[in-house]
């Protein structure tokens, strides 16, 4: 008889994730990354104790009620804003993360994205490709100095910090930063970054790098009146999450040039781009890929099972986001 516990792995996965997972699981998965319509999603976790989700997943109060064997979700991300995490507590369902695993990777992702805004890289392939380069110019894709330049970072989490130690440390920047809460002293020093309020950052950035979570409070955090307080030569980076910039407001100001330019790994909608972003040639667009190198994916998918097999084989899940959870049983 079987006795295994039964889990969905809801997207493809490296094939020895499943094979780890086989080990303590009847594991039902999607190796063929199919796209599964909602209904589709709550019928495949009829019976399942947990799923290994990814951002792609909303895990919902309507969801919870129509599965009501589900005790965890795994989400191979660091952000959960597809979780309505008190909807899951509200039915003692846990919620995990892939905290750690990703920071380092994602701030060399930022800090890429970065560069190839204030430097013009893709414009200026686009161009050479083109074969529109038939000449020297002086000022042929001039564009921001990224050394000696004032970094603003908006949420100073892990993924902030590796990139304004990687500012400071690697180009000299002056780092400043805004988040709900200061970093401590020591951390501070450490990042050499100095605390700011937002106005300050929107107005002293050069390069403005979100890397907040994405929340009703946090929604439309950067719209027109925001990007209006930007120097006309500041450039934007988005690699937290769509939505936390009003996507139709920036495009408007990079077609007025009331920025320079802007770097996205995020949309709101996404995969779906607005096409007002895709006629802009000031802007270096990217498919939601921070976190996209194998190393860092294997660890997430890694971490991701080993929440799955912590909590539903041994009670002891390793990085709970609702902890209180467990405390209930
Ligand atoms: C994921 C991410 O690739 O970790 C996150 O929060 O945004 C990315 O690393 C994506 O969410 C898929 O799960």
């Amino acid at each position: 008889m079987n006795t295994k516990p039964s889990i969905l792995v809801a997207r493809a996965v490296f094939p020895e994730t499943i094979a780890f997972l086989q080990q303590h699981f009847d594991v039902a998965h999607n190796q063929a990354d199919e796209i599964w319509s909602r209904p589709d999603l709550i019928a495949r976790l009829q019976g399942k104790a947990g799923v290994l989700a990814t951002g792609s997943e909303r895990i919902d109060a309507e969801l919870l009620a129509a599965c009501p064997d589900l005790k965890l979700a795994a989400n191979m991300a660091v952000g959960f804003n597809n979780f309505d995490l008190a909807a899951m507590t509200a039915r003692g369902v846990l919620g995990t993360n892939t905290p750690d695993v990703l920071t380092e990777t994602t701030a060399d992702f930022g800090f890429a994205l970065l560069m190839a805004t204030a430097r013009r890289i893709t414009e200026s392939e686009h161009f050479l490709r083109a074969g529109q380069w038939n000449k020297w110019a002086i000022d042929m894709f001039a564009g921001a100095e990224v050394h000696g330049s004032t970094l603003g970072i908006l949420g100073m989490g892990r993924i902030g910090q590796g990139i304004a130690r990687r500012g400071a440390h690697g180009f000299g920047m002056n780092v400043v930063y805004h988040n709900r809460s200061r970093l401590t002293p020591a951390l501070e020093a450490e990042c050499k970054a100095r605390y700011v309020a937002k106005d300050e950052l929107l107005q002293t950035a050069d390069h403005l790098v979100l890397v907040l979570p994405y929340s009703a409070q946090s929604h439309h955090a950067i719209g027109a009146a925001e990007l209006a307080r930007m120097k006309p030569t500041a450039t934007l980076v988005n690699i937290a999450r769509g939505g936390i910039v009003d996507d139709v407001a920036l495009a408007k100001a990079l077609r007025d040039k009331r920025i320079a330019a802007a770097g996205l790994d995020v949309y709101e909608g996404e995969p779906k781009v607005h096409p007002d972003l895709l006629a802009c040639s000031n802007v270096v667009l990217t498919p939601h890929i921070a976190s996209a190198t194998v190393p860092t994916r294997r660890a997430m998918a890694q971490l991701a099972a080993d929440n799955l097999v912590g909590f539903l084989v041994n009670g002891q899940p390793l990085t709970p986001l609702n902890p209180e959870v467990l405390k209930k049983k």
